[in-house]
């Protein structure tokens, strides 16, 4: 230890007499020797393979980028090839299209910008209100305060016509239905697309005891089915006159799964239209803003519209056990 310490420091040689650094020279090679015999003597390595090791040594001494390079090289290379088979790997083995939510849900906490948590300061539940007028919602349409509208749909048909079956029908009636790409969203169920969706035996559409539960969410981008669903169910009554509307709405149906925390990835705010049985909602301010903002649930009913802004509130959901849950889902800005 101590040579190693005397050979670093640079004022060592003025401090230290011509004859004592002769001395410790001396003692370094002796010990040096000694542990090249002994090395030697244990009959694992030999006089060639000490030479090979210091000829090693001193490559990389003297090209020590070089090494590093190719060792660079190597993880890269390997992070590569690794990343795509192991992705196909783990979705074939699940069997699901993709092992990441897609677009609409991809977790943004990789890209989204950091917030001041404005959004969340002083908010600890939803805004309820009843029998809201546009004029009485327009102050509050483009907050980010989330918002239950009380029986703001309950006169939509859809709350008593629109079901599994009624939806089954209809793209099963309506050729190339299915084959249309529209987003599928599978959450924690085992479908891979709608079609296997609509698929399913009755029984555990209409989750038999002992069957397992699902629950999945989907775009209806085929404009016939739009076109014919939309029968069903007007413009929401509150949204603003001017408000610009997707040509696309979202249907998420099934039971006590819901969908688990995640952020969306769309560009306006989102309205929901709760027709069919209860569910539960939890949001959460994101992480950076744990520390002045809280998190908290909150439930809705059949005939309650809700309207939070998916793009700044972490939010997931759940059904209550035994019930089914049926939504219609868009967007307006
Ligand atoms: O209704 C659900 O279960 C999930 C809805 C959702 O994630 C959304 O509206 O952004
Ligand atoms: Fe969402």
């Amino acid at each position: 230890m101590f040579l190693f310490w005397n050979r670093t420091d640079n004022n060592a040689p003025a401090r230290t007499s011509q004859r004592t650094q002769n001395l410790l020279g001396k003692k370094f090679i002796e010990k040096l020797d000694a542990l090249h015999d002994g090395a030697i003597r244990t009959g694992l390595v030999t006089t060639a393979d000490l030479q090979e090791a210091y000829r090693k040594s001193r490559e990389i001494e003297q090209n020590p980028n070089l090494t590093n390079i190719w060792y660079g090289l190597g993880i890269m290379a390997f992070i590569m090839v690794a990343t795509p088979l192991f992705y196909e790997i783990i979705t074939f083995l699940l069997s699901v299209r993709c092992f990441l939510p897609n677009n609409y849900l991809v977790i943004r906490e990789a890209t989204r910008p950091i917030s001041d948590c404005e959004f969340c300061k002083g908010v600890n539940g939803p805004l309820i209100l009843k029998n809201l007028t546009r004029d009485e919602f327009e102050p509050l349409a483009y907050s980010s305060q989330p918002i239950i509208i009380k029986n703001a749909v309950t006169h939509w048909p859809a709350t008593k016509l629109l079901n599994f079956t009624f939806i089954k029908n209809l793209y099963e009636s309506i050729p190339g239905a299915l084959d249309e790409d529209c987003q599928f969203l599978h959450f924690r169920s085992d479908f891979k697309n709608l079609r296997d969706v609509l698929n399913m035996p009755p029984e555990r559409a209409n989750l038999r005891e002992g069957d397992e539960t699902w629950y999945v969410g989907w775009s209806n981008c085929h404009p016939v089915v739009l076109g014919e669903l939309r029968k069903l169910y007007p413009r929401p009554h509150f949204l603003p006159a001017d408000a610009e509307m997707p040509n696309t709405d979202y249907i998420f149906l099934g039971y006590e799964q819901g969908a688990f925390m995640h952020l969306d990835y769309i560009p306006r705010l989102m309205w929901q239209a709760q027709l069919q049985g209860n569910k539960s909602w939890i949001l959460a301010p994101t992480p950076e803003c744990d520390h002045i903002c809280q998190s908290f649930s909150f439930y809705v009913e059949p005939g309650d519209a809700v309207l939070v802004d998916t793009r700044i509130w972490y939010h997931g959901t759940s059904i209550p056990k035994g019930q089914f849950a049926l939504t219609i889902q868009s967007e307006y800005g």
